[in-house]
């Protein structure tokens, strides 16, 4: 549109305009059509000269109400070239020529491609078959552009459709689909789809662990194997990352001991879904074992040590080894190792449940292989002569104590003595003229010192 011209301004008259041509200048008609072609002009513009496009012949003039519609018929012949168009205003001023241009196109689309999406994520190339919701989209071949389509099912309309919003419930029969496009020129092509409605979720067939698996680690490893008429679109173990290729595996935090419930959720390729759970029980917690022997600080005499314990685990206890020897397999669990030398030996039991979690129990003992030591303090001396009552006094010591010290008079023990100072008191009226006296000492381990034999005679 000119500007208004301003009050007391002289202004050239200016040149008319043709704001709206239809078809767009530089579109696509078809060949052999007439093409009705729509001019609006400016309210300046007294007619319109329509030119040929290739000679710039003048064909006709146009003319009519202004802002009204006015119409040019031109007949598409192949080779043709579209006209010209020259607004001319009602002073005789003459506008620029608008060049419509128009190109050629008899080729219709074609609709080479349905694909469903499902709600949740998740599509697929349609073959025959879709889910129950979701949306479709199509694929087409085209030349220039499409500008209009048209679905229906069954041979009716669904205008709704062209959102391609499906909702649709399993039958026996196929739906047929059949979308119709159209280019800009006009041209119209079609397809129909024989679609069935899968609405049937995925079966699992197994997954690993089973229900009421015993699991140790900080992680749980679980798979799953599932099947779907339509494929398989993705497997999801809540926690876990989704697994979109079989075989389908995950891992989740196995948390603290004690039930944890493995969610797995299986999609098919079009949107229908299975969920399936399992509870295993977390175990990392290794087997409560109980000292059987010997006590902790034990002073153990002889060339080997024996030791046991038993264990209990829910998971079943498999083995049980004491340090130094071969494990056991069979409760109550015992083993022998050698004593080595004296002093302090820890023993070492190692406990297994049967998925590997273990205790270890330690307890100190002291091996002692070393006599006491044991000799006469005050007593008569070898081949005395005595008489009357006589007192012996002994002395006795060892590195891990004494328990007692006996006299013995011709071989037999006559008197102990459970702490020192170590004496005794002979009648030795009650033996004969020849009286062996000997004295012999228990250490704590058990070990016993016997003296060389003094002779005495009585008198
Ligand atoms: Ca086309
Ligand atoms: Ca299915
Ligand atoms: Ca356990
Ligand atoms: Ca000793």
């Amino acid at each position: 549109m000119p500007a208004p011209a301003s009050a007391g301004e002289v202004t050239a008259a200016a040149a008319p305009t043709i704001p709206y041509v239809w078809p767009y200048p530089g579109s696509y008609v078809r060949t052999g059509v007439d093409v009705t072609i729509e001019v609006r002009v400016a309210a300046d513009v007294d007619h319109v000269v329509v030119y040929d496009g290739k000679t710039g012949e003048r064909l006709t003039e146009l003319t009519g109400a202004p802002r009204a519609t006015w119409r040019y018929v031109w007949t598409a012949s192949a080779g043709s070239v579209s006209p010209d168009l020259e607004p001319v205003s009602t002073t005789g001023v003459v506008g620029a020529r608008v060049r419509t241009g128009y190109g050629f196109d008899d080729v219709p689309p074609v609709v080479d491609s349905l694909f469903f999406q499902f709600p949740g994520g998740g599509g697929s190339q349609v073959t025959d078959r879709v889910g129950p919701s979701g949306t479709l989209s199509y694929g087409i071949q085209e030349n220039t552009w499409a500008t209009v389509d048209i679905w229906s099912i069954d041979g009716v309309v669904i205008p709704e459709m062209q959102e391609g919003d499906w909702s649709y419930p399993p039958r026996a029969e196929p739906y047929l689909l059949r979308i119709q496009v159209m280019d800009g020129a006009g041209n119209w092509g079609e397809r129909t789809f024989s679609l069935r409605v899968d609405a049937t979720a995925p079966t699992v067939t197994s997954v690993v662990p089973a229900n009421g698996t015993r699991v140790r680690g900080s992680l749980v490893h679980s798979s799953l194997v599932a099947s779907d008429e339509s494929g398989i679109n993705r497997a999801h173990l809540v926690g876990a990352y989704e697994d979109v290729t079989a075989p389908y595996a995950a891992s989740v935090p196995a948390g603290a001991d004690g039930p944890r419930v493995l969610t797995w959720r299986v999609w098919d390729m079009l949107g229908n879904i299975t969920t399936v759970e399992r509870t295993v029980t977390v175990d990392n917690t290794g087997p409560v074992v109980t000292w059987v022997g010997p006590a902790n600080g034990a002073l153990i005499r002889g060339a080997r040590i024996s030791s046991g314990v038993t264990a209990a685990d829910p998971a079943g206890v498999l083995k049980a080894q004491l340090s130094g020897a071969v494990a056991d397999t069979s409760a109550p669990y015992s083993s022998t190792i050698a004593a080595g030398k004296d002093g302090v030996r820890t023993l070492t039991w190692t406990v297994w449940d049967r998925l590997g979690n273990t205790t270890v129990l330690r307890r100190s003992v002291t091996v002692d292989n070393t006599k006491a030591k044991v000799a006469f303090v005050k007593a008569p001396k070898n081949k005395a002569k005595v008489k009357g009552t006589v007192k012996v006094t002994a002395s006795a010591s060892d590195r891990n104590g004494v328990t007692r010290v006996q006299l013995l008079i011709n071989g037999k023990v006559v008197a102990t003595d459970l702490k020192a100072a170590y004496q005794f008191s002979i009648n030795t009226r009650r033996y004969g003229k020849k009286i062996k006296i000997q004295l012999r000492a228990y250490d704590k381990a058990g070990n016993v010192t016997t003296t060389s034999a003094r002779t005495w005679y009585r008198n």
